[in-house]
């Protein structure tokens, strides 16, 4: 559980961290039949060295609401199994095209392009897979994959994909880009607090606590990867940068500058962190992650 006097979030997150990836590689064995080929594809993706962002949302969000991190581990590794997806599919030709990610190449540029279909879909499935059958209560687990269904589909994640890949949108302001991506990147982002909160048998209070805390996040982390892509670095990020002007995509600084987007990103932050209040200390971990949000660098 986390304690109130000096948290740490650079060893909670080691510590998460090597948890998450020893659950994943065990999640990803697959003794009764995988040809070899997909379950080396499927690794190589899952267990790249990405943020683990998302899973660790889902273990402080259910620590915050007062439940062991283990009882969220496998929503958490859910989770990180559908982002893993999202991004191998994203990275395709027929979509953003990307030789890199997180410091390696693609999944499709590894292993090519019908592998690369099929990593997603086997990440998407197990997903589910996982989250119905090591999730305790059952009905808990119902309602997590409710939940997490809804998120990744055609509403949430996906149909946020597809409006950006839409060139009708590329012209449009604001409000549009916030509503593409409350769904493409807010979506998960809010899925991982709500699945911890659902674990954790939370309160309406704590969950609509974490529900507005989400939002702020989300959006704030959106503005700092757009950011990222204008003034970060390539080797830092494991991706290249400069792509979302390459490819003529609405970003937030391409709207609002980077000086006003950079306080937009703060001023949702601090709202966000005012958000977690009714969790007292029990919220400290997930202050810091929203400060770590502002202020990374890949
Ligand atoms: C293909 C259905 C479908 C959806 C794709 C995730 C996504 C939607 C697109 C990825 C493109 C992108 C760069 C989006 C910006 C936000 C984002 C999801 C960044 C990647 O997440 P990180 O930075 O990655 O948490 P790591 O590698 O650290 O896990």
């Amino acid at each position: 559980m986390i304690e109130s006097a000096a948290f740490s979030l650079d060893c909670y997150c080691q510590a998460a961290r090597e948890k998450i990836d020893r659950q994943l590689s065990e999640y990803t064995q697959f003794d009764d039949g995988c040809p070899d080929h997909l379950r080396e594809a499927i690794r190589y993706s899952l267990l790249a060295p990405g943020k683990r962002l998302r899973p660790t949302l889902v273990l402080l969000a259910a620590e915050a609401c007062g439940a062991e991190a283990d009882a969220a581990l496998p929503a958490a590794c859910a989770v990180e199994m559908v982002h893993a997806y999202s991004l191998v599919h994203d990275d395709l030709p027929a979509m953003d095209d990307d030789d890199l990610r997180r410091g390696r190449p693609t999944c499709h540029k590894a292993f090519g392009e019908a592998v690369a279909i099929l990593v997603g879909d086997a990440l998407l499935t197990l997903a589910f897979e996982v989250l119905a059958r090591d999730t305790q209560p059952p009905k808990v687990a119902a309602r997590c994959c409710a939940l997490l269904g809804r998120a990744a589909g055609a509403a949430q994640l996906v149909g946020g994909q597809a409006d950006d890949l839409n060139e009708q949108f590329s012209g449009g302001g604001l409000e549009t880009l916030e509503a593409i991506h409350r769904r493409k990147t807010g979506a998960i982002l809010r899925v991982s607090l709500e699945l911890g909160a659902v674990v954790a048998s939370a309160s309406d209070k704590e969950r609509e606590a974490l529900l507005k805390y989400g939002q702020g996040l989300g959006l704030a982390f959106q503005i700092t990867d757009d950011l990222l892509d204008v003034t970060g670095d390539a080797q830092a990020m494991g991706k290249r940068a400069g792509k979302d002007s390459d490819h003529g995509k609405l970003t937030f600084p391409g709207i609002l500058g980077i000086e006003e987007s950079k306080r937009r990103a703060e001023t949702l932050v601090a709202d966000a962190c005012q958000a977690l209040e009714p969790f007292a200390a029990r919220g400290e971990g997930l202050q810091a992650l929203a400060q770590y949000v502002l202020n990374r660098n890949h």
